[in-house]
């Protein structure tokens, strides 16, 4: 008998997990399990066996119907995963589900990165500092004296007479230069604030500057840099020239311009017909702005230069209004 219902259990798992459709898996179930079941007839009887078999045979008989229960069970929701949408509450888990927006750096972000990383790469450190200022750093030290147009309310954000919202990132320097002591060498990337609104100025918007100080630095240190560096941000062959300047805070003091990136230097509206493209500041820190920090200038020179990253980025991407950066649009985001 034991080995009877051994061979029962075989067979219905066997054909259980073989079973392609809940109809069949119905089917097994009443072959073995229903009224007239095989494994109903053997528990039916029970009777007629020997006495001291019945408990034995029948714990045996009742083991292998639950276990062929919990096979039908395991294999009906078997089944029914494969079979179509399972819809729970109104939510089907089968369907695909939403993709996530994924998010980008603002070109802002991503021009400032990668001039940062141009000028790390030649060893210059990141340096930072606050955007509320005091008119000792972002003029007084740099040689801006108090007459000067750069001061006038009509340029710059006032906080109170000595306040005020930096209008470039030199005073970072100059901060750096109180700090530390020669050799220097940093870039200052920053938010900085002028009072101006138009299609190539908002209020607010980024600059990096950089600074190298040490023994023998000379105009040909800043030549090879800064050329390096406009070779790196726009096309390896890029034309570069030096223009003589004027900034109080360096001399002397140049200009420097890339052949225009839209016409390549034929002459075209984006460059006024000259051919070229001005796209950073620079020059020898003046002596006077040493000595406000207590450098020796008989004994330590440095260059410094400046750059604004939204003139950059919109050069690198042919954008002809710098206020598209901030008005979040977008249609104009989405595209970087
Ligand atoms: C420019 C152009 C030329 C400049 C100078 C200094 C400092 F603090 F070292 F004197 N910082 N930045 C500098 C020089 C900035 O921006 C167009």
């Amino acid at each position: 008998m034991q080995d009877r219902l051994g061979d029962i259990e075989k067979e219905a798992l066997k054909g259980i997990i073989a079973s392609k459709t809940k109809e069949e898996l119905e089917g097994l179930r009443v072959k073995y399990l229903g009224r007239k079941g095989i494994l109903t007839g053997v528990l039916k009887g029970l009777g007629n066996l020997p006495k001291e078999e019945r408990p034995k045979v029948g714990r045996l008989a009742n083991e292998i119907k639950a276990r062929i229960e919990r096979a039908l069970k395991e294999r009906l929701s078997g089944l029914s995963e494969q079979k179509g949408p399972r819809v729970i509450k109104g939510f089907d888990p089968t369907l695909p589900g939403r993709s996530l927006r994924l998010g980008h750096l603002h070109p802002i972000t991503k021009v400032m990165n990668d001039v940062c990383k141009i000028f790390e790469g030649l060893g210059f450190s990141v340096a930072q500092g606050p955007e509320i200022e005091l008119d000792f750093y972002n003029f007084e030290a740099l040689n801006i004296p108090p007459d000067h147009p750069a001061r006038d309310m009509q340029d710059t954000f006032y906080v109170d007479e000595k306040v005020l919202l930096r209008t470039h990132t030199s005073p970072i320097q100059v901060r750096t230069m109180e700090k530390m002591a020669p050799p220097i060498r940093i870039i200052a990337p920053g938010k900085v604030y002028r009072c101006d609104s138009d299609v190539t100025h908002t209020p607010m918007f980024h600059q990096v500057e950089g600074l190298m100080v040490d023994k023998d630095v000379s105009f040909s240190h800043l030549k090879a840099i800064l050329t390096y560096f406009a070779q790196e941000i726009f096309e390896r062959d890029t034309k570069v020239r030096f223009r003589p300047s004027f900034f109080p805070f360096t001399e002397p003091s140049a200009e420097i311009d890339i052949q225009c990136v839209i016409c390549k230097g034929e002459g075209c509206r984006v460059c006024s017909q000259t051919g070229w493209l001005e796209v950073l500041g620079a020059g020898l820190v003046h002596p006077q702005v040493f000595r406000h920090v207590n450098i020796d200038p008989q004994v330590y020179s440095g260059f410094a230069f400046g750059l604004g990253i939204e003139r950059i980025a919109m050069l690198k991407y042919g954008i002809n209004d710098i206020r598209l950066f901030y008005d979040n649009d977008f249609r104009f985001l989405s595209q970087f």
